[in-house]
């Protein structure tokens, strides 16, 4: 058994896999892909990795590739079960989370990070912005299922630092969550490793 090693992109989706793992405090390893080269920091074509080209993509201990943020995540709350919430419904609500921050949120920055016209990059801010309203509704304050974070507030957390990167004003509780997020040693040990500090 070897450790898990996940393949990241600076400020990426990836991100927060990223802080799971230092969150949970396990030794791991990382590996840097550059997404324009598909080159890794030791040189190596990230696809020959993962035929997909994308992060994230975690090696499991016994060598099988992982990848979809979805089931890394997943994945690493089976591993550590401190970054899921607890009850008979929460692995459902997790995967719910998840499933809502990766098709709905993390598909709508798409014209932001990929050259939309003005209007297109406007319409997707209104877009985040009624999405991220949307998920206040049932989130459980300060994090989405209440007083600890899992691995849906830390994919939910990237989001929320795409969009003050993009200028999307969100609504007080999210603001709030990615305040707390921030103080958190492993997002700021994570944002640090990925030389974002
Ligand atoms: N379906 C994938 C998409 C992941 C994704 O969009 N990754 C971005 C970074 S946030 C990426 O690696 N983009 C580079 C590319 O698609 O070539 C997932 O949910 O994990």
């Amino acid at each position: 058994m070897s450790r898990l090693k996940l393949y990241y992109a600076p400020g990426a989706c990836s991100l927060a896999g990223h802080i799971a793992l230092l969150e949970a405090g396990d030794p791991f390893d990382i590996e840097r892909v550059d997404l324009r080269t598909h080159a890794t920091e030791h040189g190596i074509d990230f696809r020959t990795i993962s035929a997909k080209g994308y992060v994230p993509a975690l090696i499991l201990a016994d060598g099988q590739l992982l990848t979809e943020n979805i089931a890394v995540l997943d994945h690493l709350a089976t591993l550590y079960p401190q970054l899921a919430p607890a009850g008979p419904l929460g692995r459902s609500r997790l995967v719910e989370a998840l499933a809502f921050i990766s098709t709905e949120l993390h598909r709508a920055f798409k014209p932001m990070w990929h050259g939309g016209s003005a209007r297109d990059v406007a319409r997707a801010a209104e877009t985040v912005a009624g999405l991220l309203a949307l998920m206040t509704t049932d989130m459980k304050h300060p994090f989405l299922f209440g007083a600890q974070p899992s691995v849906a507030d830390f994919y939910l957390f990237v989001m929320l630092l795409w969009a003050e990167r993009f200028d999307v004003e969100v609504a007080a509780p999210m603001a709030e969550l990615r305040r707390l997020m921030r103080e958190r040693p492993a997002a700021s040990a994570a944002l640090a490793a990925e030389g974002l500090a």
